[in-house]
């Protein structure tokens, strides 16, 4: 029996190194954790994934077979994850651990909006799932960039219906003044609502504004967890929320 954690985001936004620094984190306060790597073309990971995707479909040869670039023969290759999904269960099971961090593909939207994605979710889930859905800091920083990245993780919670934790990645490129906005922003979207109509204009204030009212009506404001991965930063409030998750069975908002 384990409990699942996937590591959700656009390319860049930190998931590998989380993934990494995390499962080092537990491990040191001896929890057995194990790290799944789904994504299909990562060059370098910066740990040694205890399963790995790569070692079933390989970019490269998948490119060759099929005459695909390397975005089609990426979207190839996360399709036929799900020919392998059985497999890969059966290699985690075998690991016996209690914590299985999974490491999702760069591009955000071959994991999360190609059918396979569900798909490798439901499998790869055990007694309780969760999805840290990590935010890029430079686009959480300014109203209308955050009014987009909680879009996006809006969508990440109606393709997967998981509990999430919403992720403020690399919060050490942040400065203290942009972190408490944010906390500000969410605590009372009022106040987001006040910047967008100071900060943007015409449709864009209009559409930014309805967005907004929408996101609060679903409950998608929830405070991010700020994690920074190179200064050790908030693995601990990341830890206890996740464990909530998992302890509590924190259903799906
Ligand atoms: N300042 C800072 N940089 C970070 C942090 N975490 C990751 N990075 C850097 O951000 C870059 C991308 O990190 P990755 O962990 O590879 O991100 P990823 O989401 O796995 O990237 P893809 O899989 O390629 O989409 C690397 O240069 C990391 O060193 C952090 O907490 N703080
Ligand atoms: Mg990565």
């Amino acid at each position: 029996m384990y409990y699942t954690t996937f590591f959700v985001g656009t390319a860049g936004s930190g998931k590998s190194t989380l993934a990494n620094v995390y499962s080092e984190w537990l491990g040191e306060q001896n929890i057995d954790v194990a790290t799944v790597n789904l994504d299909p073309g990562a060059r370098y990971i910066p740990y040694t994934p205890d399963v790995d995707i790569r070692e079933y479909v390989v970019l490269e040869d998948v490119m060759d077979a099929f005459n695909l670039g390397p975005n089609g023969g990426l979207v190839a290759c996360v399709d036929m994850t799900v020919n392998f999904i059985e497999e890969i269960k059966r290699e985690i099971d075998d690991l016996g651990a209690t914590h299985v961090l999974v490491d999702t593909p760069g591009q955000l939207e071959l994991f999360a909006f190609r059918e396979s994605g569900p798909i490798v979710t439901s499998s790869l889930g055990g007694a309780q799932s969760a999805v840290c859905f990590l935010m890029d800091p430079f686009l959480a920083r300014t109203p209308y960039g955050f009014v987009s990245v909680m879009l996006l993780g809006a969508s990440i919670q109606y393709r997967f219906f998981l509990p999430q934790l919403n992720i403020l990645s690399k919060s050490d490129i942040l400065t203290d003044r942009e972190l408490q906005k944010i906390v500000d922003w969410v605590s009372e979207p009022r106040t987001l609502m006040e910047a967008i109509e100071r900060e943007t204009q015409g449709m864009k204030r209009e559409m930014s504004l309805s967005i907004c009212e929408a996101l609060a009506k679903i409950h998608m404001f929830d405070i991010p967890i700020p994690v920074s991965s190179t200064r050790l930063e908030g693995l601990d409030n990341l830890q206890a929320a996740l464990e909530r998750i998992y302890t509590g069975g924190e259903l799906a908002k």
